[in-house]
């Protein structure tokens, strides 16, 4: 894009507040144990936080259902705490993105409360009620992204409140003007908080249309965006990515090219939903598949090529763990760790790190219902036990993709429950953070989080990894993933194996290249001649000048 932007060159690091670090052995994390750990993320080299919500919530869905979001949940701690993790951040050139839940509230919100007393209440249209249907149920088939109808029965007003996520998610009307003037007030509230930003949960489900039906992406969607840019963080240079679970590059551009005056990018999960099953959904996996995997990404890197900007991502709070997802928690979870971390790293967008990445954390081997905490799993339990279905093999779904899997403490030492906590945390802890732990990782200099740190660093210091042409190379293959980077004369090539296995890569005469390595996670590679023999996971960067 011509106009450069600082957030072009700029690595995102997700912090999962209930899991990150806790200051005072409740068990739970806590915004006093994220400003302890400023240090490592500033050494890590990350340049903004996105902070999963911190607001008051009855935490159903561990903060994405807000009751206050003007005050901090009194188990995060307060707004002053608040504050001083800015202000700290800030002396470490580090700024802070919030969540901005506006799609729904908690059920306990005062809108709601007020909303539920009955049609002639001035807060009845903050949210979406229908008549019953024909057969006195809900009045359309929609169901909920956690299991069931999205629909539950006020038995007050004998109607029926909608609700995409948990019924205790009652979904916000944005039709109505009065819910847009209050949500962009909060919004400026934060802002002269002095935060760098939002990460928009759900942002792409705002628009949906009120009238008999109920779609997504309807027509007001951009109307919205458009509005919202205009009233609050568009005259400020700060940083706004939307979760857009429908976006496609069409509408990617719609979201964010440059003249749309819209938000800075959006996280789109086509290479997450490419692998999901037909019916079951991310319960039941497809088989993993690289050509499939490196068209989506190629895709979305070619349309977002001139205009438009990508947040790069494998993981999130509700994602499993890459190496897990994408490589080799057995064999080689350094070696694919680092590959990851390569291949992501040095596409064109901007990275996010997801917490427990840096170090490669790895999925949670659950192997009871009792043991999960999250409650769209536990739905989605519920309702498969409830269809007659086999318990274990919802255990194997869950295991394989449930979003506890990113939600375990993040693993800080060898000390008990991974330094965590000095209390029971609220979640387990995977029993692996005696070996898998910042502490270790941090004096290793071969370790992922030092590859992770390296990346960081490669992006800021090579304009080519920031504003370089993307193309792919061997396409078909089915073990190696290639690409190149080109700006001003200079070629990146980067070459990354998803396989355990040796496998040797005949170079196309394009890429016959002798250079600088900028990464490796095997020693490095200077040139490229007619056979590379890659071994297992092995991924490399060579840049000619
Ligand atoms: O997620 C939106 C969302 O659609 C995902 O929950 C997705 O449906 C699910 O993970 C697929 O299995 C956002 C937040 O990231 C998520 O944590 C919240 O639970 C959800 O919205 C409701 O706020
Ligand atoms: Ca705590």
């Amino acid at each position: 894009p011509t106009e450069r932007k600082w957030w072009h060159g700029s690595t995102v690091y997700q912090v999962y507040p209930r899991s990150f670090a806790d200051s005072n052995g409740d068990g739970i994390g806590d915004i006093k144990g994220i400003t302890g750990k400023l240090d490592y993320l500033q050494a890590l080299g990350i340049d903004i936080i996105w902070l999963s919500p911190i607001f008051k919530s009855p935490m159903d869905d561990n903060g994405y259902d807000i009751s206050d979001y003007m005050d901090i949940a009194p188990e995060f701690g307060t707004l002053a705490d608040f504050d001083h993790l800015v202000a700290e951040a800030r002396s470490r050139g580090i700024g802070i993105l919030l969540d901005l839940v506006v799609n729904h509230t908690s059920d306990e919100h005062p809108w709601f409360i007020e909303a539920r007393k009955g049609p002639g209440n001035p807060f009845r249209d903050f949210y979406i009620w229908r008549k019953p249907g024909p057969d006195g149920g809900p009045p359309n088939g929609m169901m909920s992204s956690f299991g069931g109808s999205a629909w539950t029965l006020d038995t007050e007003s004998g109607e029926y409140y909608l609700h995409l996520f948990s019924r205790r998610q009652p979904d916000l009307n944005w039709e109505n003007p009065k819910v847009r003037d209050e949500i962009y007030r909060m919004m400026n509230w934060w802002l002269e908080r002095g935060i760098a930003g939002f990460r928009m949960d759900v942002i792409d489900h705002i628009g949906k249309q009120v009238d008999q039906e109920i779609i997504f992406d309807g027509p007001h969607l951009h109307d919205y965006i458009q509005e919202m840019n205009r009233e609050t963080f568009g005259a400020r240079d700060v940083l706004t990515v939307g979760e857009c679970w429908s976006a496609t590059p069409g509408s990617a551009l719609l979201y964010s090219g440059r003249d749309r005056q819209e938000l800075s990018m959006v996280f789109q999960f086509e290479h997450v939903t490419q692998q999901w099953d037909e019916t079951y959904g991310k319960w039941r996996s497809r088989p993993f598949d690289l050509v499939k995997l490196k068209s989506v990404l190629s895709k979305w890197q070619y349309a977002l090529s001139d205009d438009g900007w990508n947040a790069l991502f494998w993981g999130n709070h509700d994602l499993p763990r890459a190496i897990s997802k994408y490589g080799d928690v057995k064999g080689h979870p350094v070696e694919s760790g680092k590959m990851l971390a390569t291949v992501l790293h040095l596409m064109k967008g901007t990275p996010f790190v997801y917490q427990g990445e840096e170090i490669g954390m790895t999925n949670m081997p659950f192997t009871r219902i009792d043991q999960y905490r999250d409650i769209e799993t536990l739905n989605m339990h519920r309702l498969h036990v409830e269809a007659g279905r086999p318990p274990e093999d919802f255990i194997k779904g869950a295991n394989e993709n449930g979003r506890d899997n990113a939600r375990t403490p993040m693993q800080w030492s060898n000390e008990t429950y991974g330094g965590f906590s000095t209390g029971t945390p609220w979640i387990e802890v995977n029993p692996n953070y005696t070996t898998i732990n910042a502490e270790a990782e941090m004096a290793d200099k071969q370790s992922v989080w030092n590859h992770y740190r390296k990346l960081i660093a490669l992006r800021k210091a090579h304009p080519v990894i920031v504003y370089g042409t993307y193309q792919s190379w061997l396409d078909q293959h089915p073990d190696v993933m290639v690409y190149s980077r080109t700006l001003d004369g200079e070629r990146l090539i980067v070459i990354a194996s998803f396989s355990p296995r040796n496998i040797p890569l005949t170079i196309p005469d394009e890429l016959k290249i002798a250079g600088r390595c900028l990464i490796s996670n095997y020693d490095p590679v200077e040139a490229l001649e007619d056979v590379v023999q890659l071994r297992p996971y092995e991924a490399f960067a060579i840049l000619k000048q």
